[in-house]
């Protein structure tokens, strides 16, 4: 594309957006790159850009016998996870991005990263990739176009959006879109930055190739100016998986929004096969990581998921704890930072059948069985297509979404959150989710049984004031005639001698046969000071073997424990400061006054 032309065709799409064809302008004049080539979306483009990723050291080609169409990515070691130090929201004032973001100022932040950009394509191909979140056409579709010189990012967006002509077709000339600039500049923390511009619409992000970083449709657009276009628009954009349970006599699925910080399971959950007793029950797979919800005309929550692919977390990841992500990987997959075995096939720890003697780990070097160094990194990845999921939804593609009966907030706790718990209202269940916690690993901390308060899920997604964002969950009660119920889940709570009360993975569908219960109002609980909860009589045990003893001892209130809760939930309530709603303080003196 010259200075000068007023048009371009994208695949059979001519474009013609003045907007679009003028910001496209700008950045080229910024990056200076060699060439400029607009993403069309075909079969055709992903094969040659495929090739020429290989060519370029890019992508190494695993066994095309064993798993056609998959490549492994090796990242830069200093690059392989989402970095929220340098994660900012930059908006006018500082309190609109509020206490639990990182801000900079919008023109600091421009002028800034306009330094870095400037220049920063020389030698290189921008490529141009339009995109939709959400399916083709639907109403709360949203669309971006993100400019970017990492050819892994424009294969990588392929899997997880619609990308290419298409969006082109749906935008018109429409200046409703997000603007999206990348470059990997070189690497290098030190210059390393993602910056959202929610009055504009606008995310720029550079110094980094890693998926959360780069990938903007994901994390960047889907959450952060998501969550601030919803406030402004009257929805809610959810860091939630979306997933539908069929009963053998149910005509319909039944769906469900569920939010789990990382490292509890929210992958497994969304994809979740029944245990053999439900025979004739289906979970079925709308999304795994990310919910819009809107509503509709009948009044209730409508959801769809934006993405159309997994960017899910490798280590871990077997057929015994979630045979539909591994199947969802058996073709047309990228997979960054795994480890490689000697037949062209990919290996990470977890994985079913025996530790390969030999394998090449994720930095490429020799590995043998018994080292003390991961093969796979702890956080290597998987980038799926949502249509290799045997459990997909019929619906995951519906431009309406599917109506949301059930909202679940989950963490990990050893003590004092129940296995689960029904709130007793709207603003009941919005507090829960605002005081969610989950405790820390060892692994990860050295310390057992920290508890960091992640509120809904969110905390390093939300793009304005977390305060203003419990406010807004409040404020859609009034347009949500018929709300999902709320309930808060924890798989992890364990008994006086240390081990874990529930089983976890598949045997969690007897919870959420509760849930579905109970939001239909068809089966018993108990009514407890802080909410409802199910006795052994009331959960589905069948062909389980756990004592009646065990699972009160998972659904037990222990108000001493709950009253050390509350002291632990005061320090965020004090960082969230003036904004916190003053329902959710209520909320929280409520039950505080009636435990005494
Ligand atoms: C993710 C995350 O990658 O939440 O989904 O970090
Ligand atoms: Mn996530």
């Amino acid at each position: 594309m010259s200075a000068t032309e007023v048009s371009t065709t994208v695949g059979s799409v001519k474009v013609s957006n003045p907007g679009l064809l003028q910001w496209v302008r700008e950045m080229a004049a910024m990056c200076k790159p060699d060439r400029v080539v607009w993403v069309d979306g075909s079969a055709q483009e992903k094969k040659v850009l495929t090739e020429q990723a290989v060519a370029e050291g890019v992508l190494i080609p695993l066994n095309q016998e064993k798993r056609p169409g998959c490549y492994l990515h090796r990242s830069n070691p200093n690059d392989v996870a989402r970095v929220e130090q340098l994660t900012f929201i930059c908006t006018p004032t500082k309190d609109e991005a509020g206490p639990t973001n990182n801000w900079m100022a919008p023109d600091a932040a421009y002028e800034k990263l306009a330094k870095l950009f400037d220049g920063a394509m020389k030698g290189r191909t921008l490529y141009v990739i339009p995109y939709v979140m959400g399916p083709v056409g639907s109403p709360y579709a949203k669309i971006g176009v993100e400019v970017t010189d990492s050819i892994y990012v424009v294969l990588n967006m392929g899997i997880m959006t619609r990308m290419g002509a298409q969006a082109l077709a749906m935008l018109g000339d429409s200046d409703g879109w997000n603007r999206g600039l990348h470059s990997m500049l070189d690497i290098n923390p030190e210059r390393r930055f993602i910056c959202h511009f929610p009055q504009d619409n606008t995310i720029w992000s550079v110094g980094s190739g890693y998926g959360g970083n780069v990938l903007l449709g994901k994390k960047c657009l889907a959450l952060r100016i998501g969550s601030y276009l919803g406030r402004n628009e009257g929805w809610l954009a959810e860091h939630m998986l979306i997933l539908g349970v069929q009963g053998p006599d149910d005509k319909e699925p039944t769906y469900v929004a569920a939010a789990f910080p990382s490292a509890c399971g929210k992958t497994n959950f969304a994809m979740m096969i029944p245990p053999e007793q439900f025979a004739g029950w289906k979970v079925w797979t709308v999304g795994d990581d990310i919910a819009w919800m809107r509503v509709g005309p009948d009044g209730r929550l409508w959801a769809i998921n934006p993405e159309a692919g997994y960017f899910g977390v490798a280590p871990g990841t077997s057929m015994k704890s979630n045979a539909n992500a591994m199947l969802s990987t058996a073709r047309d997959t990228l997979f960054t930072n795994v480890a490689l075995t000697d037949d062209g096939d990919v290996w990470w720890e977890g994985m079913d059948g025996p530790v390969p003697e030999t394998l090449t780990d994720w930095k490429g070097n020799p590995w043998k069985k018994g080292s003390a160094e991961k093969a796979a990194h702890p956080n290597s990845r998987f980038t799926a297509p949502a249509a290799n999921n045997p459990a997909l939804s019929p619906f995951a593609n519906d431009p309406q979404g599917v109506p949301i009966s059930a909202i679940i907030f989950g963490g990990r706790r050893s003590t004092t959150v129940p296995l689960v718990m029904q709130s007793f209202n709207w603003a009941h269940g919005v507090f829960l989710g605002a005081t969610m916690g989950s405790e820390t690993t060892a692994a990860a901390t050295g310390k057992v049984g920290i508890v960091r308060r992640d509120p809904m899920a969110m905390l390093p997604f939300c793009g304005y004031n977390m305060g203003h964002y419990f406010g807004h969950w409040l404020e859609m009660q009034k347009a949500i005639v018929n709300p999902p119920k709320i309930f808060q889940v924890n798989w992890f709570r364990q008994g006086k001698d240390g081990t874990f009360l529930w089983p976890g993975f598949g045997d969690n569908m007897r919870v959420l046969k509760w849930v579905l219960d109970r939001a239909a109002g068809r089966v018993g609980g108990q009514e407890t000071l802080l909410g409802w909860v199910p006795k052994a009589g009331h959960l589905d045990l069948t062909g389980l073997d756990i004592s009646h003893e065990r699972i009160d001892e998972a659904t037990h209130i222990d108000l001493d424990e709950w009253r050390a809760e509350f002291e632990l939930q005061a320090e965020f309530f004090k960082t969230v400061g003036e904004s916190m709603p003053a329902v959710i303080r209520l909320e929280r003196e409520l039950l505080m006054a009636r435990i005494g």
